[in-house]
């Protein structure tokens, strides 16, 4: 949170002296710099998990704090995402070279008139990291574009992100749309954001509360898993 920007040689740095330096920087939106510091740590070994939840995850969450506390405002918070997307598009190739063979298919997007898309975009990526077919429809996704994603690609698994208590409401208008046409019982419905909790999900009919992205690889595996020895056990 430096305000003014002294030139610092990043390699010179330890590895936690790195690690708050890519912080202080994601909170300053500096997106070459977040780069460097994410290309450093893998040059040193880290693996790209652990650089993603320490120095970019943790460096949001530091942003969120004080975004909410009106430190920070809005063109300041777009530049820190921006230079949170730097970073994560690194780590995407690397945490998606598993070489696992594909395990279901997922459509994801973030609800009607909510355009936050980080969170969103990294359980898309440790979707992927563990094997599924990822779909990402976007963000401000109406019943509309959710029906026609399903449509499409005949998902395992339907993902909805939402960040804003004024837009969480829409995940049970989805919901609701797909007992109207039928399909609810065709796909797995999983629901994450920061204003979320289990019990919500529960009132919308989800079939699950994801916390964060490493949740959502455990939660989708285990319910995919489920669903095929259902499907088994009917056949048997
Ligand atoms: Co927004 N914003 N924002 N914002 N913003 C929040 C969410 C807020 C909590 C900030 C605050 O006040 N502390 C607050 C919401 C308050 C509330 O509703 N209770 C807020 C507000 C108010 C707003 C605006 C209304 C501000 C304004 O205009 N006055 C506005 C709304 C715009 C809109 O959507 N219509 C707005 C705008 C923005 C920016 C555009 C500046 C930017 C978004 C940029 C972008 O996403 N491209 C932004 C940001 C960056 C944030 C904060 C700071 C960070 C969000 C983030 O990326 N976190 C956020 C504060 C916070 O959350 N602490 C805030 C990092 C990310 C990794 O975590 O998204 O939680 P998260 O995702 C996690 C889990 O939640 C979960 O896994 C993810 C990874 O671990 N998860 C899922 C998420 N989606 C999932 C889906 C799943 C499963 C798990 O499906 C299976």
């Amino acid at each position: 949170m430096s305000g003014e920007q002294e030139d610092i040689d990043l390699r010179e740095l330890d590895d936690p002296e790195l690690v708050k330096q890519i912080q202080d920087d994601l909170y300053d939106g500096l997106e070459a710099e977040v780069r460097e510091g994410v290309e450093i740590l893998l040059e040193r070994g880290w693996e790209p998990y652990r650089i993603l939840t320490d120095a970019l995850v943790e460096g949001m969450r530091i942003v969120g704090v004080d975004f909410r506390d009106g430190i920070l405002f809005v063109p300041e918070v777009l530049l820190s995402a921006n230079a949170m997307k730097a970073g994560m598009a690194i780590l995407r190739p690397l945490l998606a070279e598993t070489g696992a063979p594909t395990i279901g298919k997922v459509v994801i997007g973030t609800v009607k008139g909510d355009i936050h898309d980080i969170g969103k975009n990294l359980v898309a990526m440790m979707l992927e990291g563990a094997g599924f077919e990822v779909v990402d429809i976007g963000i401000n996704c109406d019943v509309d574009a959710y029906l026609r994603a399903l449509e499409e690609h005949q998902p395992d698994i339907l993902g909805m992100s939402a960040l804003l208590t004024t837009t969480m409401p829409y995940m049970k208008t989805v919901i609701e749309a797909l007992h109207k046409h039928g399909i609810r019982e065709r796909h797995i419905v999983l629901v994450g954001g920061a204003p979320l909790n289990e019990a919500f999900a529960e009132a919308i009919g989800a079939d699950a509360y994801c916390r964060d992205a490493a949740v959502a690889v455990e939660t989708a595996k285990a319910l995919i898993a489920r669903r095929h020895n259902q499907l088994a056990g009917a056949g048997a």
